[in-house]
């Protein structure tokens, strides 16, 4: 099972990889009317292309085909969330924000192309994402409906009442006393929301019906705020060099995280309990979602 699961994950993800490749402008453009400066596609291709788990892409992919839908039509959607999340994680880099140095094992976009550039390199990988979405929308007229249903979702859920909301509350409340309401509210915005958006909009995509997309919902908020949990620990107890960039950088922006309000033991026990239940939304469809259970059960094992 497990290997049936890693054999599909590969597929997928080599697939994004060529998907996302071929969306982004060369390299080589020249300063000239509607081309990219070189500059800034360079700056984009660096964060995008360099490496990542690729887990919201492959969720949508998977969600798509166990919903009955199509792959091809489905990958542009898939890249689009990539873009969005690899655009967040260079913002969230920069100094005014978690100020890091080192991502994806490699240094930070600012780090390689000042602040400035970083700052137009993560502005256009989400002005791309979107039109990416647009230009694939108008190449399926008989399914308008849904490919507007699929990036409203994207749209709500990357915004700001979705992961932009969760980064903002999560700024401002640095060094604040604990409060565990405030942290669910991060935890399921900042990161909850963006891995729930591919579940939702896969579902779009397909014309899901109700229930399904609540089970999908339910899988994606507890999957996230799991992996948000995971990733606090693995920010005290993590391997660096497994994980690609600093560890114990929460304790030192005095960040609101479970570890450091439930101690590791409490946060080890919230984030089985959240895995669990992501598991047990996945009965309504039978073994349709073995590759979610897979999913699951690998995530919650992660070290990176
Ligand atoms: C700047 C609007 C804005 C939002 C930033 C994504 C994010 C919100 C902050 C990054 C810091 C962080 C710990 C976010 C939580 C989500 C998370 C664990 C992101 C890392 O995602 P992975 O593990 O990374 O999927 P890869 O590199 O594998 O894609």
């Amino acid at each position: 099972m497990a290997e049936r699961y890693e054999y599909q994950y590969d597929i997928y993800k080599q697939r994004i990889e060529h998907a996302l490749d071929k969306l982004m402008p060369p390299e080589e453009a020249v300063f000239e009317d509607e081309k990219v400066p070189a500059l800034l596609s360079q700056a984009m291709r660096y964060s995008l292309l360099a490496g990542g788990k690729r887990i919201r892409p492959v969720l949508l992919l998977a969600t798509v085909e166990m919903l009955g839908g199509s792959i091809e039509e489905a990958m542009p959607v898939a890249a689009a969330l990539e873009m969005i999340h690899t655009y967040s994680l260079i913002h969230d880099d920069l100094p005014g924000m978690d100020d890091d140095d080192l991502r994806r094992g490699r240094p930070t976009n600012h780090k390689v192309y000042g602040v400035g550039q970083a700052i137009l390199a993560g502005d256009g990988l989400l002005n791309a994402a979107y039109e990416a979405m647009l230009q694939n929308a108008l190449l399926y007229p008989v399914h308008t409906s849904r490919h507007l249903k699929a990036i409203r979702e994207i749209a709500v859920r990357a915004g700001v009442t979705g992961m932009i909301a969760g980064q903002c509350i999560d700024l401002m409340s640095e060094h604040m006393d604990p409060d565990f309401e405030r942290l669910r509210y991060i935890d399921r915005h900042k990161t909850a929301d963006l891995l729930t958006a591919p579940l939702l909009a896969g579902a779009a995509l397909c014309g899901a019906t109700a229930s399904q997309i609540d089970a999908l919902r339910t899988f994606g908020t507890n999957v996230g705020i799991a992996f948000q949990i995971d990733d606090d620990l693995l920010d005290i107890e993590g391997d660096a060099a497994l994980l690609g960039k600093a560890t114990g950088m929460d304790a030192k922006m005095g960040k609101m995280t479970w570890p450091a309000m439930a101690g590791i033991e409490g946060a080890r026990a919230e984030s089985k309990v959240l895995w669990e239940a992501a598991e047990k939304s996945l009965e309504i469809f039978g073994d349709k979602a073995w590759f979610h259970r897979g999913f699951a059960a690998s995530l919650s094992r992660r070290k990176f």
